[in-house]
């Protein structure tokens, strides 16, 4: 699985913007494939054990107040160097780069539209975490 496979999350903002067509069109239009998707809601447990790494830095609450405020869409993504290449589709945490998802679609450092995941080692996590074995599909 290694190399090849990251977990995106559309995440609240978009969704309520209206952008989720648009995002899905640019990851597909740049060699993604979808193996797996769902609309669900994040409960705060859910969100606090998906971004337990950050507990305690100063913008914890609020980027945990954000993702249970609607739903997001949790997708599987597969593509050769899938992780490396979607952070670059996505841009940057802080100044994303012209034309990336986050410039293109973020309304500020926290609401930023999407997540990716940042190692392969996490992309099998959060893949597992959205995830069960019979819901990703082979094609
Ligand atoms: P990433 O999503 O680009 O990998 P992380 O550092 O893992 O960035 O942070 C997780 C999420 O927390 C970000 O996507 C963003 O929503 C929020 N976040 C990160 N750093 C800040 C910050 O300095 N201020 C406010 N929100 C932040």
């Amino acid at each position: 699985m290694a190399n090849n496979r990251t977990l995106t999350m559309i995440k609240p903002d978009a969704i309520e913007q209206g952008n989720t067509g648009a995002i899905i069109q640019k990851i597909t239009n740049s060699g993604f494939k979808i193996i797996a998707l769902k609309l669900t809601k994040l409960t705060t447990e859910q969100a606090a054990e998906f971004y337990g790494i950050h507990k305690g830095k100063k913008f914890y609450d609020e980027l945990i107040d954000f993702m249970i405020s609607g739903p997001i869409i949790a997708a599987i993504l597969e593509k050769k160097n899938a992780v490396d290449d979607f952070r670059a589709l996505i841009g940057a945490t802080v100044d994303p780069a012209e034309g990336t998802i986050r410039n293109l679609f973020a309304s500020s450092v926290t609401q930023n539209a999407v997540h990716g995941s940042d190692s392969d080692e996490n992309a099998n996590i959060e893949c597992a975490f959205h995830f069960n074995e019979n819901e990703i599909i082979d094609y």
